[in-house]
Order: structure tokens, then C-alpha cells, then sequence
């Protein structure tokens, strides 16, 4: 079933293959001997414990070559998953405070964007997000930072540690984005209460929220997210591997649709949560017996939800 990636982080999607072979590469030594010994290391108990580990493995990204090749590695996958556009987030700060130039990160990763349409038959767009868990002044200097490079970036996002640090805190950098003319969404409701929901749409003036699963604690946020078709990415197999949802049988994403409300699946950071965007679809089918036009329903709002241009996104409808 042709679909779009809409919540997906580039480096969520380092396997621990290409993580070995680049620590070689750019001399690199890793916290673990083996691939074995590093998969071992992803049960997590929470979004911070999978976080130290997602920022630590980033070590073994340095050049322009490097970025360019975890790009392609993930849009071969992608396509054999159905992915037919993908809307890529980067992490920028996380690699600039290694050394590693904004130029570089950006460079490397429009390379292989570029690249895919010919390469895998995808289209995509770019994601600059901001780590919520950084200062407001500190994605002030990255927005900057980002300015000649602008052409590339289709959107602003925010990710990383959710809770104590709600949207509001980026109100002026969001502010610049869309005054520059960028798209804007937003991680929140997560971890984070339905309050940070609010504080996305009403605040930041985001037009998709990534996750919000949460949403449903809150009755009037459910009825203003319906009555606006504000888009929801939700991450299946991330919510069970990080305790947002005890097991995929709970997952919220039946209710989500019985609401109302433009619920998208998306597999966020593959590489760690078990699986790509279709392996979310089909767990979703085995453990929630999502039915056949259930599904399709899914892939359809996940163009509907996309930045695609207005008739490329017909077309697909
Ligand atoms: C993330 Cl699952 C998730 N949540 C928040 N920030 C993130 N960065 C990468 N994956
Ligand atoms: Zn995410």
C-alpha cells in the first residue's frame, strides 16, 4: 500500500550495522564490542533512557558522506515498506555541539534527498528540529545558523526530552520560522500533558502534532483537534518500547479514529522501536485487527496530512 512517512528521525534510523561500520571508519570507538551487544541495549524504560542511548550511537555520524549514506540507507527500506514521500527530522544541535557543522549535517542529508526521487521513487521534505531540552536561545542560534540553507527545510520541529519543557519556551523561534515562510510542527503529548497540546497549537501555531496520543485525556482538545483536521503522527511500536502504552493491544489509535480525529502511522525511530512503517502497519493489523479499509484509510491521511503540493497530493487521494 503506497503511503507517506510523516514522523520519522534520520538518526533513529541508524542500524547497529552502519553504526559499527562508520565507528571504523572515523576511528570511533564504541561502548559495546559487538551489533549483539548493542541491540541488547534497547529495552527501554522511558523516552530519556532511549534518548541517552539515540544522542551517544550519533557519535559515529562526522561528514558529509556519513549523513548522506544513513539518508539513502533509510529511503532503501522505506520504499521496500510502500513509502512513496517522506518528511525527514534532523536533530542539528545534536550534532553541531559534537563539532560537526550545520553545512555538513544538512549537506549530506540533501544529498541523498535529492537523489531519491530517481534512486528509490520517493519524494521527500526536510525537518529541522529543535531540542526542547536546549535553551530557547540555543535554537534561536540554530534557526540562524540554518538561514542560507533555508531552500532545503520545508518545516521546524520539536523533539527530545518532553516533559518540563513546554512549547511555549520556543515561541519566538517558531515565530521566525513561520515568518520565513516554514511549515511548523511539534512532538507533544507524548510523555506531556494535553496542556502542551494546546500550547503547539495556540502558541507555536503548529499544523501537525507528532504523537498526541495523550490527546484523549482531554475532551474540548479532542474537539478542537477534530474540528481543525489537525494531522496526528502516531508512532506505534515507539509508544509500546517506551511505555507511553503498555502493550500495542491498548494503543489509543482505534479510539483516536473513532473520534474523528486525522490520525497518521509513522514508525519514528525504526532502527531502535523494532521495525519500519509497515512493519507498525502490520503489527497494528495483528494486534488491534485493523481491518483492510482501516488501513487504507491510514495510508490516504498520511498524504492527506503531508506537505506535498496540492496537486501531488490530489493525485494520491
Ligand atoms: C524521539 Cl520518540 C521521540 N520523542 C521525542 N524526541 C525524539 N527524538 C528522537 N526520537
Ligand atoms: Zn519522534
Amino acid at each position: 500500500m503506497p503511503k507517506a512517512e510523516l514522523h520519522l528521525h534520520i538518526e533513529g534510523t541508524l542500524e547497529p550495522e552502519l553504526a559499527f561500520a562508520l565507528a571504523a571508519r572515523n576511528g570511533v570507538t564504541l561502548p559495546y564490542a559487538t551489533e549483539d551487544e548493542l541491540r541488547a541495549a534497547y529495552s527501554f524504560s522511558d523516552l530519556q533512557s532511549f534518548l541517552d542511548l539515540y544522542y551517544a550511537l550519533m557519535a559515529v555520524l562526522r561528514t558529509e558522506d556519513d549523513f548522506a549514506e544513513l539518508a539513502d540507507a533509510y529511503l532503501a527500506r522505506a520504499r521496500q515498506q510502500g513509502v512513496r514521500h517522506a518528511e525527514i527530522f534532523f536533530d542539528p544541535q545534536a550534532h553541531t555541539a559534537r563539532g560537526v557543522p550545520i553545512g555538513t549535517v544538512i549537506g549530506g542529508l540533501s544529498r541523498a534527498l535529492e537523489a531519491a526521487p530517481e534512486r528509490h521513487g520517493i519524494t521527500t521534505r526536510l525537518i529541522m528540529c529543535f531540542l526542547r531540552d536546549e535553551s530557547a536561545e540555543s535554537a534561536l542560534e540554530t534557526f540562524e545558523a540554518a538561514r542560507p540553507h533555508l531552500d532545503r527545510i520545508t518545516a521546524v520541529g520539536l523533539d527530545s526530552a518532553e516533559v518540563g519543557h513546554p512549547p511555549s519556551k520556543f515561541r519566538e523561534v517558531y515565530r521566525l520560522a513561520r515568518e520565513a515562510g516554514l511549515k511548523c510542527v511539534a512532538h507533544a503529548g507524548e510523555e506531556g500533558p494535553p496542556a502542551y497540546v494546546w500550547e503547539a497549537l495556540d502558541i507555536l501555531g503548529v499544523d501537525r502534532i507528532d504523537h498526541g496520543v495523550r490527546c484523549l485525556e482531554d475532551e474540548a482538545l479532542v474537539a478542537r483537534l477534530v474540528a481543525d483536521q489537525v494531522p496526528l503522527t502516531v508512532c506505534p511500536l515507539s509508544n509500546v518500547r517506551l511505555r507511553v502504552v503498555d502493550q500495542l493491544a491498548d494503543h489509543p489509535l482505534p479510539a483516536m479514529l473513532d473520534a474523528g480525529l486525522l490520525v497518521t502511522v509513522n514508525s519514528d525511530d525504526p532502527a531502535y522501536f523494532g521495525g519500519y512503517v509497515q512493519d507498525n502497519f502490520t503489527a497494528l493489523r495483528d494486534a488491534l485487527h485493523l481491518d483492510e479499509e482501516t488501513q487504507r484509510t491510514l495510508a490516504r491521511n498520511s498524504f492527506h496530512a503531508s506537505f506535498l503540493d496540492e496537486e501531488v497530493r490530489a493525485a494520491y487521494l
